[in-house]
Protein backbone atom coordinates (compact mmCIF):
# COMPACT_ATOMS: atom_id res chain seq x y z
CA UNK A 1 0.00 0.00 0.00
CA UNK A 2 1.11 3.07 -1.26
CA UNK A 3 0.43 5.91 1.71
CA UNK A 4 0.01 9.68 0.31
CA UNK A 5 -2.24 10.44 2.92
CA UNK A 6 -2.89 9.79 6.12
CA UNK A 7 -5.10 12.01 9.07
CA UNK A 8 -7.12 11.87 11.66
CA UNK A 9 -11.13 12.13 10.69
CA UNK A 10 -12.95 11.87 13.89
CA UNK A 11 -13.75 10.10 17.14
CA UNK A 12 -16.98 8.95 18.59
CA UNK A 13 -19.13 6.52 20.06
CA UNK A 14 -21.87 5.41 18.57
CA UNK A 15 -23.54 5.25 15.11
CA UNK A 16 -24.06 8.90 14.41
CA UNK A 17 -20.38 9.79 14.83
CA UNK A 18 -19.46 7.21 12.82
CA UNK A 19 -18.15 8.87 9.31
CA UNK A 20 -19.99 8.18 6.11
CA UNK A 21 -19.42 3.99 5.14
CA UNK A 22 -18.32 5.37 2.10
CA UNK A 23 -14.85 3.22 1.19
CA UNK A 24 -13.82 0.10 3.31
CA UNK A 25 -12.60 -0.38 6.33
CA UNK A 26 -10.72 -2.12 8.99
CA UNK A 27 -10.37 -1.56 12.58
CA UNK A 28 -8.18 -2.67 15.01
CA UNK A 29 -8.81 -4.15 18.49
CA UNK A 30 -7.73 -5.36 21.35
CA UNK A 31 -6.80 -5.19 25.33
CA UNK A 32 -5.52 -1.41 26.30
CA UNK A 33 -1.94 -1.20 25.77
CA UNK A 34 -1.58 -4.33 23.23
CA UNK A 35 -0.21 -1.51 20.60
CA UNK A 36 -3.32 -0.78 18.65
CA UNK A 37 -2.00 2.80 17.88
CA UNK A 38 1.43 1.77 17.66
CA UNK A 39 0.81 -0.81 14.85
CA UNK A 40 -1.60 1.75 12.92
CA UNK A 41 1.19 4.26 13.14
CA UNK A 42 3.58 2.21 11.50
CA UNK A 43 1.05 0.96 8.74
CA UNK A 44 0.54 4.27 8.07
CA UNK A 45 4.66 4.96 8.61
CA UNK A 46 3.67 8.24 11.07
CA UNK A 47 5.60 8.48 13.88
CA UNK A 48 2.52 9.59 15.98
CA UNK A 49 -0.39 10.06 14.07
CA UNK A 50 -2.44 7.75 16.16
CA UNK A 51 -1.47 8.85 20.19
CA UNK A 52 0.07 6.10 21.83
CA UNK A 53 0.94 6.50 25.15
CA UNK A 54 2.63 4.16 28.21
CA UNK A 55 -0.60 5.11 30.21
CA UNK A 56 -2.89 2.30 29.53
CA UNK A 57 -6.65 3.10 28.86
CA UNK A 58 -6.20 6.59 27.70
CA UNK A 59 -8.06 5.62 23.64
CA UNK A 60 -11.93 5.33 25.45
CA UNK A 61 -13.59 6.34 22.06
CA UNK A 62 -13.77 4.63 18.24
CA UNK A 63 -10.96 7.03 16.47
CA UNK A 64 -11.51 7.36 13.14
CA UNK A 65 -8.39 7.66 9.78
CA UNK A 66 -8.21 7.97 6.45
CA UNK A 67 -6.03 7.12 4.05
CA UNK A 68 -4.90 8.63 0.75
CA UNK A 69 -9.46 9.21 0.85
CA UNK A 70 -9.39 5.52 -0.04
CA UNK A 71 -9.61 3.20 2.84
CA UNK A 72 -10.59 3.94 6.05
CA UNK A 73 -8.81 2.58 9.68
CA UNK A 74 -10.51 2.82 13.01
CA UNK A 75 -8.65 2.34 16.27
CA UNK A 76 -11.53 1.32 18.78
CA UNK A 77 -10.99 1.39 22.45
CA UNK A 78 -9.12 -1.16 24.46
CA UNK A 79 -10.15 -3.06 26.91
CA UNK A 80 -9.01 -4.96 30.66
CA UNK A 81 -7.37 -1.61 31.96
CA UNK A 82 -8.10 -2.14 35.84
CA UNK A 83 -7.69 1.99 36.50
CA UNK A 84 -10.69 3.08 34.15
CA UNK A 85 -13.96 3.81 36.18
CA UNK A 86 -16.60 1.26 35.94
CA UNK A 87 -18.91 3.40 33.65
CA UNK A 88 -16.72 3.65 31.55
CA UNK A 89 -15.50 0.42 31.37
CA UNK A 90 -19.58 -0.65 30.99
CA UNK A 91 -19.81 1.45 27.97
CA UNK A 92 -17.05 -0.65 26.34
CA UNK A 93 -18.88 -4.03 25.16
CA UNK A 94 -21.95 -2.12 24.03
CA UNK A 95 -19.92 0.35 21.74
CA UNK A 96 -17.90 -1.92 20.57
CA UNK A 97 -20.68 -4.70 19.62
CA UNK A 98 -22.80 -2.02 18.32
CA UNK A 99 -19.93 -0.97 15.55
CA UNK A 100 -19.33 -4.54 15.10
CA UNK A 101 -22.63 -5.56 14.25
CA UNK A 102 -23.55 -1.96 12.63
CA UNK A 103 -20.77 -1.04 10.39
CA UNK A 104 -21.51 -1.96 6.65
CA UNK A 105 -18.49 -1.28 5.35
CA UNK A 106 -16.18 -3.09 7.89
CA UNK A 107 -14.10 -5.46 5.43
CA UNK A 108 -12.36 -7.02 8.82
CA UNK A 109 -10.84 -6.19 11.97
CA UNK A 110 -6.65 -6.90 12.88
CA UNK A 111 -7.26 -8.04 16.56
CA UNK A 112 -4.33 -8.02 18.48
CA UNK A 113 -2.38 -10.38 21.36
CA UNK A 114 0.45 -9.61 23.28
CA UNK A 115 2.84 -11.98 22.57
CA UNK A 116 3.56 -12.55 26.47
CA UNK A 117 0.08 -13.15 27.64
CA UNK A 118 -2.46 -15.56 27.94
CA UNK A 119 -5.78 -13.85 26.81
CA UNK A 120 -8.20 -12.49 28.49
CA UNK A 121 -11.69 -13.24 29.12
CA UNK A 122 -12.36 -10.00 27.01
CA UNK A 123 -10.51 -11.10 24.10
CA UNK A 124 -12.46 -14.09 23.85
CA UNK A 125 -15.69 -12.36 24.28
CA UNK A 126 -14.47 -10.27 21.05
CA UNK A 127 -13.53 -12.88 19.50
CA UNK A 128 -17.24 -14.43 19.57
CA UNK A 129 -18.71 -11.07 18.23
CA UNK A 130 -16.21 -11.32 15.73
CA UNK A 131 -18.14 -14.81 14.40
CA UNK A 132 -21.25 -14.09 15.17
CA UNK A 133 -21.20 -10.94 13.36
CA UNK A 134 -19.45 -12.32 10.35
CA UNK A 135 -16.21 -10.10 10.48
CA UNK A 136 -13.50 -11.50 8.92
CA UNK A 137 -10.77 -11.78 11.86
CA UNK A 138 -6.70 -10.83 11.11
CA UNK A 139 -5.12 -12.02 14.35
CA UNK A 140 -1.85 -10.48 14.94
CA UNK A 141 0.57 -11.01 18.24
CA UNK A 142 2.80 -8.11 18.90
CA UNK A 143 5.48 -6.90 20.77
CA UNK A 144 7.64 -10.07 19.41
CA UNK A 145 10.79 -8.09 19.74
CA UNK A 146 10.49 -8.89 23.72
CA UNK A 147 10.95 -12.63 23.37
CA UNK A 148 13.54 -14.32 21.48
CA UNK A 149 13.01 -15.82 18.14
CA UNK A 150 12.99 -19.56 19.81
CA UNK A 151 10.42 -18.55 22.39
CA UNK A 152 8.16 -16.64 19.66
CA UNK A 153 6.59 -20.80 18.89
CA UNK A 154 6.60 -21.40 22.58
CA UNK A 155 4.89 -18.15 23.67
CA UNK A 156 2.31 -18.66 21.13
CA UNK A 157 0.70 -21.91 21.59
CA UNK A 158 -1.09 -20.86 25.15
CA UNK A 159 -2.92 -18.11 22.67
CA UNK A 160 -3.36 -20.42 20.19
CA UNK A 161 -4.62 -23.04 22.60
CA UNK A 162 -6.62 -20.16 24.91
CA UNK A 163 -8.35 -18.74 21.11
CA UNK A 164 -8.89 -22.23 19.46
CA UNK A 165 -7.07 -20.83 16.28
CA UNK A 166 -3.89 -22.12 14.80
CA UNK A 167 -0.67 -20.81 15.71
CA UNK A 168 -0.48 -20.19 11.77
CA UNK A 169 -3.15 -18.00 11.96
CA UNK A 170 -1.54 -14.88 13.40
CA UNK A 171 0.74 -12.56 12.51
CA UNK A 172 4.36 -11.98 13.97
CA UNK A 173 4.31 -8.40 14.96
CA UNK A 174 6.53 -5.84 16.17
CA UNK A 175 6.52 -1.74 16.07
CA UNK A 176 10.23 -1.53 16.90
CA UNK A 177 11.41 -3.99 14.43
CA UNK A 178 8.65 -3.21 12.16
CA UNK A 179 8.32 -6.58 11.90
CA UNK A 180 5.02 -8.35 10.18
CA UNK A 181 3.96 -4.44 8.58
CA UNK A 182 4.06 -6.02 5.00
CA UNK A 183 2.45 -9.31 6.05
CA UNK A 184 -0.34 -7.49 8.05
CA UNK A 185 -0.94 -5.02 5.09
CA UNK A 186 -0.66 -8.23 2.52
CA UNK A 187 -4.01 -9.70 4.74
CA UNK A 188 -5.62 -6.40 4.67
CA UNK A 189 -5.58 -5.97 1.09
CA UNK A 190 -6.81 -9.70 1.02
CA UNK A 191 -9.89 -9.13 3.28
CA UNK A 192 -10.69 -5.72 1.46
CA UNK A 193 -11.12 -7.58 -2.26
CA UNK A 194 -12.65 -10.93 -0.51
CA UNK A 195 -15.32 -8.16 0.92
CA UNK A 196 -15.51 -6.25 -3.02
CA UNK A 197 -16.23 -9.55 -4.11
CA UNK A 198 -19.26 -10.37 -1.82
CA UNK A 199 -20.75 -7.22 -3.29
CA UNK A 200 -20.79 -8.27 -6.84
N1 LIG B 1 8.54 -3.33 22.68
C1 LIG B 1 7.41 -2.98 22.06
N2 LIG B 1 6.61 -2.06 22.62
C2 LIG B 1 5.46 -1.75 21.98
C3 LIG B 1 5.08 -2.37 20.75
N3 LIG B 1 3.87 -1.88 20.38
C4 LIG B 1 3.52 -0.98 21.32
N4 LIG B 1 4.47 -0.88 22.29
C5 LIG B 1 4.43 -0.02 23.48
O1 LIG B 1 3.30 -0.38 24.27
C6 LIG B 1 2.67 0.78 24.83
C7 LIG B 1 1.22 0.85 24.41
O2 LIG B 1 1.14 1.00 23.00
P1 LIG B 1 -0.15 1.64 22.31
O3 LIG B 1 0.07 1.53 20.85
O4 LIG B 1 -0.43 2.97 22.87
O5 LIG B 1 -1.26 0.61 22.80
P2 LIG B 1 -2.85 0.68 22.58
O6 LIG B 1 -3.29 -0.72 22.34
O7 LIG B 1 -3.17 1.67 21.52
O8 LIG B 1 -3.37 1.16 24.00
P3 LIG B 1 -4.78 1.91 24.36
O9 LIG B 1 -4.94 3.02 23.39
O10 LIG B 1 -4.59 2.36 25.76
O11 LIG B 1 -5.86 0.90 24.25
C8 LIG B 1 3.50 1.98 24.34
O12 LIG B 1 4.42 2.32 25.36
C9 LIG B 1 4.19 1.44 23.11
O13 LIG B 1 5.42 2.10 22.85
C10 LIG B 1 5.97 -3.35 20.19
O14 LIG B 1 5.74 -3.96 19.13
N5 LIG B 1 7.12 -3.61 20.90
MG1 LIG C 1 -4.36 3.37 21.54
Amino acid sequence: MQIRSAEFVKSGTRPAHYPPADRPEIAFAGRSNVGKSSLVNVLLQRKNLVRTSSTPGRTQLINFFDLNGELSLVDLPGYGFAKVPLAVKQQWGPMVQTYLKSRENLCAVVLLFDVRRVPADEDLKLLDWLEEYNVPTIPVVTKVDKVSRNKLAQQLKPIAEATGLPVEAFTPFSALSRQGRDEVWERIEVAIEAAAEELE
